[in-house]
């Protein structure tokens, strides 16, 4: 039986991992920082399986990672254990870079060390190319593993340092290392905090909100201050409205399930290589709301959002879009859940309160929804 190591376990893309390598009949070791509360619930499923053991250790200390690397010498190790938040990197870049390159550093040199037999996947990102892109013939704008990198962040700077180090361990140590250049993957297990679980936890309150109210009536007469939706003029009834930064940056989303296939396969080459995992297709914020909102028939997202410039960055990528070309040549990988299915699937798993996958599930659900999908709003 092969014993993979996964950390970041907790996380949204460390969990599938987890499943997959599982349902592969791996013996997996996940392993979580510590922290005063439980944060398991994306494991809920993998908790007591008899193959999956769940082991403390923190990525920024060197010494830590050395012992358990030591200890299991496993033969495949996954680090997805990041501070992945692109905008709190600015407030906190010296701790971005304790964890997101010195980690990776630990992980290779406890492999050289200890394991050297272990293969090693780094997740890297499409943050790496910044505010670069080339055009194709068709003036088509995209990135692949030939496009340079132009960093715009502290996290995408650490995740870079990450980046050259895989390559320095795998050519100058003959350490088996992969890097994963992974566009955005999302779903419904994403963190809060990320624009699209943002949003969709946004549309699911509001619709729980709108239930709570009890209006008699099908149709639900709402009306529009600038920071509140209101059932009332007199704000006894008031949800306060979306808060946002730019919504003009686009990004290739696809399904973190999928892109955690891709992990898998690229431990599983003759040789060590990094690729670029996409859909290939990009979408702006502003494409992301009107798709989640019509799931509700709303048209008129606009008067449901504030633009706050508390969420905006100081510097942005304004544009990705990935092609993973080389990917499906030598992998066999492509996406499976298109933009679509993405926005539906989180849209509904968060108004379901569960995660809910399957088109049937989602179409019952939107008919019991129907009683408060007709809004009508006026503008106070
Ligand atoms: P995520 O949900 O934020 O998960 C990050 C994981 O890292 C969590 O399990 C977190 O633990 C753990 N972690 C953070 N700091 C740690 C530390 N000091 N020691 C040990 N564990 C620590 O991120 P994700 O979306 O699953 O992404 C997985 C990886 O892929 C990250 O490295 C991210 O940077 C990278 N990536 C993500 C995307 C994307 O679109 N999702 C794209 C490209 C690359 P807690 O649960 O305790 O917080
Ligand atoms: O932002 C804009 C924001 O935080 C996406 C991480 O997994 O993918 C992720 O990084 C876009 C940006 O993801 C809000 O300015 C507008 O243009 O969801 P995000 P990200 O920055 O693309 C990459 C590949 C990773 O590697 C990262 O780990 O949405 N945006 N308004 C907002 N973003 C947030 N978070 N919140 C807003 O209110």
């Amino acid at each position: 039986m092969k014993k993979a190591m996964v950390s970041g376990v907790t996380g949204q893309t460390g969990s599938y991992l987890a499943e997959h390598l599982l349902d592969q009949g791996y013996e997996v070791i996940g392993l979580h920082r510590r922290t005063s509360n439980a944060n398991t619930n994306r494991l809920s499923n993998l908790l007591y399986q008899e193959n999956f053991q769940l082991i403390e250790c923190e990525v920024s200390d060197s010494g830590s990672v050395y012992t358990v690397v030591d200890q299991y010498k496993p033969d495949e190790i996954y680090n997805l254990a990041a501070m992945s938040h692109v905008k709190t990197s600015f407030e906190q870049p010296d701790y971005t870079f304790q964890v997101d390159a010195l980690g990776p550093l630990h992980f290779l040199e406890a492999i050289r060390r200890f394991s050297p037999n272990t293969k090693f996947y780094q997740a890297s990102t499409s943050e790496l190319f910044g505010s670069n892109y080339e055009v194709d013939k068709e003036g088509k704008s995209y990135q692949d593993e030939d496009t340079p990198f132009m960093p715009q962040s502290p996290y995408a700077v650490a995740k870079l340092a990450a980046h050259n180090l895989v390559r320095i361990y795998r050519d100058g140590y003959g350490v088996f290392a992969c890097a994963g250049v992974l566009f955005n993957h999302d779903g419904p297990r994403r963190g809060e905090e990320f624009v699209t679980r943002k949003i969709t936890k946004w549309l699911s309150e509001f619709v729980h909100w709108a239930r709570r109210t009890k209006h008699p009536a099908y149709e639900l007469s709402l009306c529009f201050n600038e920071d509140n939706i209101l059932i009332r003029a007199d704000k006894e009834y008031s949800f306060p409205k979306l808060r946002l930064g730019n919504l003009d940056a686009y990004r290739d989303w696809g399904h973190a399930s999928d892109y955690a296939r891709a992990m898998i396969l690229m431990l599983q080459q003759e040789l060590p290589d990094d690729f670029v995992i996409a859909t290939g297709e990009t979408h702006s914020i502003r494409e992301f709301l009107q798709e989640a909102f019509s799931h509700l028939d709303i048209e008129n997202y606009e008067d449901y959002i504030v633009i706050d410039p508390k969420f905006y960055r100081p510097a942005e990528v304004e544009y990705l879009c990935g092609r993973a070309d080389k990917a499906k040549r030598v992998l066999g990988w492509s996406s499976t859940t298109t933009f679509k299915q993405l926005v539906s699937q989180m849209v509904w798993s968060d108004i379901n309160g569960k995660e809910t996958q399957s088109e049937e599930e989602i179409k019952l659900l939107q008919e019991k929804t129907k009683f408060i999908q007709r809004f009508s709003g006026s503008c106070l």
